[in-house]
Order: C-alpha cells, then structure tokens, then sequence
C-alpha cells in the first residue's frame, strides 16, 4: 500500500513531536525531573510508522521505553507530563510515572516496566478482541533484549496456535542496557523465529517510517482478515544511553563513530527529505510544524508545572482491596 500524502505529513509531525518531547526531558531532567526515563530519540520511526497503520481504537501494549508509542497512538502531551512530574493531572494521576503511561482512550493499554511482558498481555487482549468478534488489532511491542524471555517465546506460540488478530514489533536497537546483541543472542536476526512459532516474520528497515507503516499495514490487514499474527523486526537504533541517568549515551560499551553512523540514518531527517523531494510540504511549512510542536509542548510543561502534586495518601486509592 503506497503512503498518501496526508499520512506522511502526520506522521512527520508526530515524529518531531516525539523528538522535540524527548529533548524538552533531557532539559527537565537536568533540571531534577524523577524517575528513570528511556527515550526513544532515534527510534521515532517504528512508534510513529506502526500506530501510523492502527486506527483509534486498535490497542498498543508497550514498553519501558514508551513514551513514543504514546505520542504515536495520539495520546495527550500535558497528561504525559504531567505524569513525569508526578502531578495529579497525570495520565496515571502521576502515580506510574514514564514507565507505567495508560490511557485506554486512545488504545494505550500500557507502558511496562517489567521487561518482556507486553506480549502476554497483547496475546489476552487479542484474544479478548477474537472472542468479541471485533475488528480491532493489538500490536505489542517489545526489545531485542525481551526478545530472549520466555514470556516473548510463549507469546509467539500463542499468537501462531490461536491465530491471534496480533502484530508482534521487536525494536532492535542492537542493545540490552550495556550488552551487545552479538553477545545476547544466538540470532542476530529475531524476524526469522516466527517461522518456529507458524508465523510470518519480516525484517523492516526502522529507521524508515515509510518502509515500516507499509510492513505493519499489510501485517493490521492480515490480522483483520482473521489470517493471525505477524512478527515485525524492525531494525533502529536509539541515540541516547539507555536511560537518562547515564549522560554519555552510552560511551562505556559502544563507540562515538558507531553512534554517528546511525545518526546519518536519522529518520527523521530522512522523512523531510522524503517529504520535500516528492513536494509534499515546503520548508515554511516544516518550519510552521516545528514550531507548532514547540508550543504544543511549552503549554503541556506549563499544565504540569501548574498542577498539583499527588499527595501522599494517594498511595491508598486505586489499589485492589479484598
Ligand atoms: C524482567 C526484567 N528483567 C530485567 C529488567 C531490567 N531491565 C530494564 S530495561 C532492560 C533492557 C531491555 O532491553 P531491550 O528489551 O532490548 O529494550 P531497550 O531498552 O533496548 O529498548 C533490562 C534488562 C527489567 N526491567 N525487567
Ligand atoms: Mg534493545
């Protein structure tokens, strides 16, 4: 399926919008933000390229590092900061933080914390989706490194025995933490497992939003054709360190030339030429959109900043009581 214009354009916007968010962190960080954040500066393009080829209310199961399937799916900017900022405004009322970002309005069913279970979960809510007879698909989306968990394989055999309407994305960013995939996996390839598990599996270029909302397009029509899951390893990179708290991006395990051979990949870099060689947007129009994407995110740090914190006894509400 050949990307319209209209698609492109906005997932262009949501992609700098993720950017720009992850780089407004970076400073809020430094200026004392809490928690632990992993961004997804350079891995833009397979959030933004997969929740591209999702509707409204198709579901997303993510990870850690999920801020950027958030933004994809559409979510709200000020709730997410908010909840950064442990405010009660937050989309969790600031008591999940970046790790735990829900908002069932826009099919966010969850960031997670714990590595490698966003798939089991996916599997329960695909099925919920098969036994209700509706149309919508589940994508989870997962790690290089989750990718050797037990619950990623149990999941993908599931996916494959109960024909699920589920489309599995694995972030290779070639990393778990500090430790290499060539040193973390048998397989330096993960697409090529499905075939174990009675499902197709494609390698996708992730640093090419185009190249990954066509894989994942052709992967929703399969799912809504009833003709099951679909495994999804598109290939990134991230730019930051694993987390904030280590400032060198990571200079203790990889090097500075393999760092900048990916940012020559940049994809978002790659998208505006995209999108100005087929002239499909001007440079005032990107210019428009960045600044667009600059005030939408001064409003959502001003929101946060002007909202109350949780309080203390906070902690006794929300939680299951027998
Ligand atoms: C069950 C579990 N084990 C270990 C951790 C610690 N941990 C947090 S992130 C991470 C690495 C995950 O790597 P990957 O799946 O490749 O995702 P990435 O961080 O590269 O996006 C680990 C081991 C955890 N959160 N949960
Ligand atoms: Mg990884």
């Amino acid at each position: 399926m050949a990307i319209s214009k209209e698609t492109m354009i906005s997932m262009y916007e949501k992609m700098l919008l993720s950017r720009r968010v992850d780089e407004k962190i970076i400073e809020l960080y430094r200026a004392g933000l809490p928690g632990m954040i992993h961004l997804c500066l350079g891995e833009e393009a397979v959030a933004v390229g997969v929740c591209g080829a999702l509707n409204k209310d198709d579901y997303v199961l993510s990870t850690h590092r999920g801020k950027g399937h958030y933004i994809a799916k559409g979510g709200n900017l000020k709730a997410l900061i908010a909840e950064l900022m442990a405010k009660k405004t937050g989309s969790n009322k600031g008591k999940g933080g970046a790790m735990h970002i829900i908002d069932p309005s826009v099919g966010m069913l969850g960031a997670n914390g714990i590595v490698g279970s966003s798939l089991p979960i996916a599997c329960g809510v695909a099925l919920s989706v098969k036994l209700r007879g509706s149309q919508q698909v589940t994508v989870g989306f997962f790690g290089d490194g989750a990718a050797n968990s037990g619950p990623c394989h149990e999941s993908m055999n599931l996916a494959g025995i109960w024909k699920l309407p589920l489309v599995l994305v694995c972030e290779n960013n070639y990393y778990q933490v500090s430790v290499p995939l060539s040193r973390h996996s048998s397989v330096q390839d993960f697409y090529i497992r499905a075939a174990g598990y009675g499902i197709p599996g494609y390698k996708v270029d992730g640093m090419d939003v185009v190249a990954v909302y066509e894989a994942t397009y052709e992967a929703v029509l399969r799912a809504r054709n009833g003709e099951g899951a679909t495994l999804l390893e598109c290939k990134t990179y991230r730019f930051r360190g694993h987390a904030e708290s280590d400032p060198t991006r990571g200079l203790a395990y990889r090097c500075e030339e393999e760092i900048a051979s990916w940012e020559e990949k940049d994809p978002i870099k790659r998208a505006r030429e995209f999108l100005l060689d087929k002239e499909w947007i001007t440079e005032n129009d990107l210019e428009e959109m960045d600044h667009r994407c600059r005030q939408e995110i001064e409003e959502a740090v001003a929101f946060a900043q002007n909202s109350e914190d949780v309080p203390p006894e906070w902690a006794l509400t929300d939680v299951f009581k027998s």
